[in-house]
């Protein structure tokens, strides 16, 4: 009987001193290049239209509008995007690179790459 109620005492311990230790804050110093990023297509729109980031990052698209789109440049192209889906693409190369919707090509966007 006493040996239950140790065992409770010892669960409770555990779980309070667990409680102490809550979710990791973000530590992302700003100084650190982004490695990631990520464009929404909606609305008929690449948002954001011009992005900059460095050498080596990933570009990734999301189609959120219901009607399909692309992301069609001189260097990538993705396939036609239906809604929820993605393309990605490593800038490996400096330079500025425009790019457009096959389907919408009044939908502009560019990404600059350092
Ligand atoms: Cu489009």
């Amino acid at each position: 009987m006493k040996k239950t109620w140790i065992i409770g005492l010892l669960v409770l311990v555990v779980l309070i001193s667990g409680c102490t230790y809550g979710p990791k804050p973000e530590t992302q110093p700003a100084q650190v290049p982004q490695t990631t990023n990520t464009i929404e297509i909606k609305g008929f729109a690449f948002n954001p239209a011009t992005i900059t980031i460095a050498k080596g990052t990933a570009v990734t698209w999301t189609n959120k509008d219901s009607a399909p789109h692309t992301v069609t440049g001189d260097v990538f192209s993705s396939e036609t995007l239906n809604q929820g889906q993605t393309y990605s693409f490593t800038f490996n190369e400096a330079g500025s690179f425009e790019y457009q919707c096959h389907i919408h090509p009044s939908m502009r966007g560019k990404v600059i790459v350092t």
